[in-house]
């Protein structure tokens, strides 16, 4: 298997967290140059119509694209642990979590730096500075929320870790480099606590 991903980019880390949560290794990584437009390139293309990393290539080699569903096959080939839900109840719950900080938290922040940041300006074109702008409120008025729900659980899912910390701390620190998100800074003390409880653990290592 390969997995096709790129550096700095949130949606590749959010598998690699995910694979290192799960102690997966022996999954080659193919490197994707965004900045120089690999992943329009036709071969690239073959393997996810959308342009868009991560692709995780399977042993028979089919392409599987979509953050989300590259963790749910992994989830059924690595169970343990779990990450993802472990009954129907538990799974529709953790996916209503995960799939708020996927639309909204991460979108919010993607759309507000692709159409803010001049570094950006490669990928998105054109830009509109005031939708993303817009965006970057709308940012934190999900991470007021989110700061709110985190006074009343310690994850985001509920009371265990899973995959919606993956994707909401993946977000959480692109927009602490595009954006230079501070949640404490900003008045949101307990996302700020949670984000740093996330960062300690051994998978929001990078090189994990
Ligand atoms: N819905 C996709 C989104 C993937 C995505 O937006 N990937 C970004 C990197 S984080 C990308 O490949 N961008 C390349 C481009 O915009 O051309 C997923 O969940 O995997």
């Amino acid at each position: 298997m390969r997995l096709f991903v790129s550096a700095y980019a949130p949606n590749p880390r959010r598998v690699t967290m995910f694979m290192a949560e799960k102690g997966i290794t022996g999954i080659e990584r193919v490197a994707v140059d965004l900045n120089a437009g690999e992943q329009r390139s036709p071969d690239f293309l073959l393997r996810n119509p959308m342009a868009r990393v991560p692709v995780l290539e399977l042993d028979d080699g089919r392409s599987l694209s979509e953050t989300r569903a590259i963790c749910t096959w992994l989830e059924g080939r690595y169970p343990e642990p779990n990450l993802m839900g472990r009954d129907f109840e538990e799974r529709a719950f953790i996916e209503m979590a995960d799939r708020r900080m996927e639309l909204r938290l991460m979108l919010e922040i993607a759309q507000c730096v692709r159409h803010t940041h001049p570094g950006l300006a490669v990928l998105e074109q054109p830009q509109f500075a005031e939708f993303g702008q817009a965006q970057g409120s709308k940012m934190r008025a999900t991470a007021r929320w989110l700061d709110e729900e985190l006074g009343r659980m310690p994850y985001v899912a509920g009371e265990r870790f899973t995959i919606a910390d993956i994707t909401a701390f993946c977000a959480i620190e692109f927009a602490r480099g595009l954006m230079k998100f501070r949640p404490g800074a900003e008045g949101f003390d307990k996302l700020q606590a949670w984000r740093d409880r996330i960062a300690g653990r051994a998978s929001a290592d990078r090189s994990a």
